[in-house]
């Protein structure tokens, strides 16, 4: 297992938490040919829930203890099994996916000031981004409604928008943004309220397409059953504990007409073109994957870097021959 050390582009905020710096854990199998499977074990500060304590106790790099296992952990030794490539160690849940596309669509992360974020959207647009993410629930209503008629006035005709509130919404908050969204192109409201049955109801009730990601860290997939009406669930294997928890929600989202969203939460490439390549075998084509926070680091473990241009990530990525990892 290898500690590393990542420096940002700027300072980023993500989770109510400012970060300059990435800092996380690669585990590197080796297997019977010689063949490496590649993990990363990269819990984010303010969003997920294991403490350091947590984490160093439930895995030392050496013994596992299965009761204490934190949901990093569980995703980097699922990572590092499913990249192996061997077929009596790929993980149960993970033998039998659907075939990979050949490449997957991504989202551009819209963050700033209006104008950093008219500069983002022009640039997206014209490297071939088909899909923007903009956080909301950061600053005074109004002004944020603001922000999102001057963005979509300036935005390409078929840009789709992903607007995520991270649950910070008042019901009154929400009327306040529907004129707006009505006339936007809304892929769907990520996480409008703290009850995810409040936002639920408000989707009904509005008709605008309502999104879960954080709220699925206490919603277990068999409670998802009664969430018939979303539009999608974005999934975040570093937070709910690998790609084969995620296998489960996908099956209930399948279920309930919502499709599948494969998140990064600023891992390294190593995390990152693993999510994409989970993204090809199991999202729907034209379904971007959001992959962009791996933009904001400013340098990676891969060399060389994986492409995030053009809107989308190719197969190639994830021939992991193709790079040199730089690991101590
Ligand atoms: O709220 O969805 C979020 C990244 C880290 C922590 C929380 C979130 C995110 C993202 C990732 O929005 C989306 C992307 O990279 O495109
Ligand atoms: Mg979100």
């Amino acid at each position: 297992m290898h500690e590393y050390q990542l420096p940002l582009v700027g300072p980023l905020e993500l989770a109510g938490v400012e970060l300059e710096e990435r800092t996380g854990w690669i585990i590197e199998l080796t297997g019977t040919n010689g063949q490496k499977g590649w993990g990363e074990i990269a819990p984010l500060p303010g969003l997920s829930p294991e403490s350091e304590w947590e984490l160093i106790a439930s895995w030392d790099g050496e013994r596992v203890d299965a009761g204490m296992i934190t949901p990093s952990v569980r995703c980097g030794l699922d990572m590092a099994f499913w990249n192996l490539n061997d077929p009596a160690l790929i993980p149960h849940r993970l033998r039998n996916l659907p075939p990979p596309r050949d490449r997957v669509a991504v989202n551009a992360l819209l963050i700033g000031e209006v104008d950093d974020m008219l500069r983002q959207e022009r640039a997206a647009a014209r490297e071939g981004y088909q899909t923007v993410k903009i956080k909301l629930g950061r600053q005074e209503p109004a002004a944020e409604v603001d922000m999102l008629h001057t963005i979509n006035r300036y935005a390409a005709e078929a840009t789709r928008f992903r607007l995520d509130a991270n649950r910070a919404w008042t019901p009154d908050d929400a009327d306040g943004y529907l004129g707006v969204l009505s006339e936007m192109n809304v892929e769907y409201v990520e996480e409008p309220f703290a009850n995810p049955r409040a936002s639920l109801a408000w989707s009904d009730g509005t008709g605008v397409p309502v999104a879960l990601d954080e709220s699925l860290c206490r919603l277990d997939p068999d409670d998802l059953k009664q969430f018939a009406g979303l539009r999608a669930l974005v999934l975040k294997p570093m937070l709910l504990g690998g790609l084969s928890r995620c296998m489960e929600y996908i099956e209930v989202a399948r279920l309930i007409g919502a499709y599948p969203v494969i998140s990064a939460m600023l891992e390294s490439g190593i995390g990152t073109v693993t999510l994409a390549r989970f993204a090809a075998h199991v999202c729907d084509p034209d379904v971007a994957a959001g992959l962009d926070t791996y933009r904001w680091l400013e340098a990676d473990l891969l060399e060389p870097r994986p492409s995030l241009a053009s809107g989308q990530i190719m197969a190639e990525a994830w021939n992991w021959s193709r790079y040199r990892v730089n690991v101590d």
